[in-house]
């Protein structure tokens, strides 16, 4: 590797922190299998640098990046870094053959990308496979040196990550799943930094403990890992007052109780305003339609100063599953902060307009016996996605045809009553990609179907935030909803819970050239067909263009 005097002076002023900020964070991952108890059982999971969760990013807005991520295992990896726009460097963004061939045994990748108009916190998890139930771990993004939170400081920052975890192998489950037809077999726990807490056949299953002291403010940052689950999390005896969320700040408000779907992050301030004693954490899932879950609720605790570790615990009731009032009074709180310094710049013009079904369906399968002849897929606008074999961010630069089509439909190909069910549950397959120019404006509204089951779908757009201008139950109406729409602040995320049975609005400004996946963020899902990609081409001149990939990308 070359090195420029500029360079070795940046890196050996990162060495002497005192004398010099360093605007270049390095880190190394390490992709290494590692034994795990969990549930009163041990098994070897792919983590990264053998943690679980993995390591923290901490990074300050406007540092760059770099993250060396070794692979040391026997699948493939890459890792994505949800959230993070990625400004022309879409070759650093992870998603396994959309922007990059992944990393194979015994390979290495420099993952180098700047943090531009972010704050907050994130989450990077690979991208590849199942992988990302065990190889996952937090951003924190801090503002800029000296930029001060538009809330009060909080005495402690303590990050707080939800997941899921399978007594079997992640990838024995999805790859059973994938030849019987059948969906995949839940998780057999839900875990709050790692841990399920205490659970009936595992009495002795330890948890998080957060310690507090009275009367201190304290910053959760709090993301959801997991692969399949909404969930639903609260503290007993204690009010979150949420600022943030996917790293875009909020107004703030208190609630008692969030939702957070897999990839969203959400900030919350909480007060330790009771005098002494132990209160339960609880995260539990949320599901308002039939599909089954896994209803095992994790714990973990809020434990004053000074309070014994035998006295009792507070201990709160969490949600049931289909409480969908409760999610709804969070997910209609939220606002963007829209402060002079914060603006939320949505766009009031639309150049492309999207209208987009998901959801399920069913197609044949010869060789699915579980399922009788049939197996469970899923698809936007009736395009079930085919994973290339070729990165289409390469296959894009490079100009390899072949490799995917510029034809994914802006409409469903046929009009029906989506929230119902038509009588043919089956789909079209295809690598099709839509495409605009850059910096064009685009709306897309995403409407859910009742193909075998209406449900809640988190989809998540990479390389951009979006705001979220609408959301309805029902049909989606283009004449009627659009005048209900807010123009003003409505929340500004990179993912978004699709309500059951109904319909959202997001626009963005595709101001990112590049490819950019957009897919459900329940991992099956994904897995069955649900994503499809924008391709956002290159602008005048070299600043609006993709940046050359690096000479160490990987090759399919
Ligand atoms: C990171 O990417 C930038 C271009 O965006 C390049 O100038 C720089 O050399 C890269 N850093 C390393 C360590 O490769
Ligand atoms: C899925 O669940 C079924 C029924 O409990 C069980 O027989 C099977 O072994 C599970 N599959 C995996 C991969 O754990
Ligand atoms: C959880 O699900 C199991 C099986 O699906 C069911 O028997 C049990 O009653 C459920 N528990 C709760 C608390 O809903
Ligand atoms: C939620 O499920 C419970 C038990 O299955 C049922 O009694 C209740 O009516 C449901 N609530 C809603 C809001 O659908
Ligand atoms: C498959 O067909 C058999 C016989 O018709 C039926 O009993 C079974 O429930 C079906 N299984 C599934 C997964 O649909
Ligand atoms: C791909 O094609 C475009 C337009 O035809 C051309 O400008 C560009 O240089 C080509 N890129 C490569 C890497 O060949
Ligand atoms: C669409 O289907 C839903 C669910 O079956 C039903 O409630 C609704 O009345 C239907 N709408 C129309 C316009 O047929
Ligand atoms: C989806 O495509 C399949 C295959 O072409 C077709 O049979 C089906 O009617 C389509 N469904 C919808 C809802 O467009
Ligand atoms: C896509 O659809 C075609 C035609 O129905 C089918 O032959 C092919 O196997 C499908 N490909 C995949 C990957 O599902
Ligand atoms: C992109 O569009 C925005 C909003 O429409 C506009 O303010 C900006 O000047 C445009 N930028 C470029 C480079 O065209
Ligand atoms: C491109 O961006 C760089 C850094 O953001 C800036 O210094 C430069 O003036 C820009 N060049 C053009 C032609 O806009
Ligand atoms: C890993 O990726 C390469 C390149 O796409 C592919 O050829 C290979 O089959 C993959 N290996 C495994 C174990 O999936
Ligand atoms: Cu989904």
């Amino acid at each position: 590797m070359k090195y420029s005097w500029v360079r070795v002076l940046v890196l050996v002023a990162c060495l002497l922190p005192a004398l010099v900020e360093c605007r270049v964070r390095q880190y190394t991952f390490n992709v290494v299998l590692k034994n795990t108890n969990r549930l009163c059982a041990s098994k070897p999971i792919v983590t990264v640098n053998g943690r679980f969760p993995g390591p923290t990013l901490y990074v300050r807005e406007d540092d760059t990046v770099l993250v060396r991520v070794v692979n040391h295992v026997k699948y493939n990896v890459s890792i994505h870094w949800h959230g993070i726009r990625q400004l022309r460097t879409g070759w650093s963004d992870g998603p396994a053959y959309i922007t990059q061939c992944p990393i194979q045994t015994g390979q290495s990748y420099l993952y180098n990308f700047t943090v531009t108009g972010q704050r907050g916190t994130l989450l990077w998890h690979a991208h590849v496979l199942w992988l990302r139930a065990t190889v996952h771990g937090a951003i924190v993004i801090l503002p800029k040196r000296g930029v001060p939170y538009p809330f009060p400081k909080p005495h402690k920052e303590v990050v707080v990550i939800l997941g899921e975890w399978w007594k079997s192998d992640v990838e024995a489950v999805i790859n059973q799943a994938l030849s019987s037809g059948l969906a995949p077999n839940v998780s057999d726990a839900h875990t709050i930094n790692g841990h399920p807490g205490p659970v009936s056949n595992c009495p002795s299953q330890g948890g998080f403990s957060l310690q507090v002291e009275a009367g201190k403010t304290y910053l959760l940052r709090i993301i959801n890992a997991a692969l399949n689950e909404e969930l639903f999390f609260k503290i007993a005896g204690h009010q979150l007052s949420v600022v943030e969320v996917d790293a875009v700040y909020t107004k703030p408000f208190k609630i008692d109780t969030l939702v957070i779907a897999p990839g969203q992050t959400t900030n919350a301030l909480i007060t330790a305003d009771q005098s002494s004693g132990k209160y339960l954490m609880a995260a539990s899932p949320f599901m308002d339609s039939p599909i089954a879950v896994d209803n095992l609720t994790a714990t973990a605790t809020l434990h004053y100063s000074g309070t014994l570790a035998s006295s009792p615990t507070s201990l709160t009731s969490p949600p049931p599953p289909n409480a969908t009032a409760v999610a709804n009074k969070f997910v209609n709180s939220l606002r963007s902060l829209n402060s002079k310094k914060y603006p939320a710049k949505v766009p009031l013009t639309v150049d492309h307009s999207l209208f987009i079904t998901v959801g399920l369906g069913i197609n044949p399968c010869a060789t699915c016996v579980a399922g009788n002849g049939s197996r469970a897929v899923a698809s936007m606008n009736n395009v079930t996605f085919v994973m290339p074999t070729t990165a289409i961010l390469q296959a894009h630069y490079f100009n390899i045809s072949g490799v995917y089509t510029t034809d994914f439909p802006a409409n469903p190909p046929v009009a029906f009553n989506y929230t119902g069910s038509p009588a043919n549950l089956q789909t079209t397959n295809g690598t099709k990609v839509y495409r605009v120019p850059y910096n064009s404006t685009v709306q897309v509204v995403l409407q859910d179907t009742g193909i075998i089951a209406t449900e809640n779908h988190p989809v998540h757009l990479h390389g951009f935030n979006f705001f979220a201008v609408g959301k309805g139950l029902g049909n989606y109406n283009p004449k009627t909803d659009p005048q209900n729409f807010n123009l003003i602040d409505p929340v500004e995320r990179n993912t978004i819970g699709v309500p059951s049975g109904g319909w959202t609005a997001i626009r963005f400004l595709a101001d990112n050239p590049g490819v950019w996946f957009m897919h459900c963020h329940l991992e099956v899902h994904t897995t069955w067909g649900l994503k499809m990609a924008f391709l956002v081409d290159n602008g005048k001149g070299p600043n609006q263009s993709i940046i050359p990939p690096p000479s160490d990308l990987p090759k399919c």
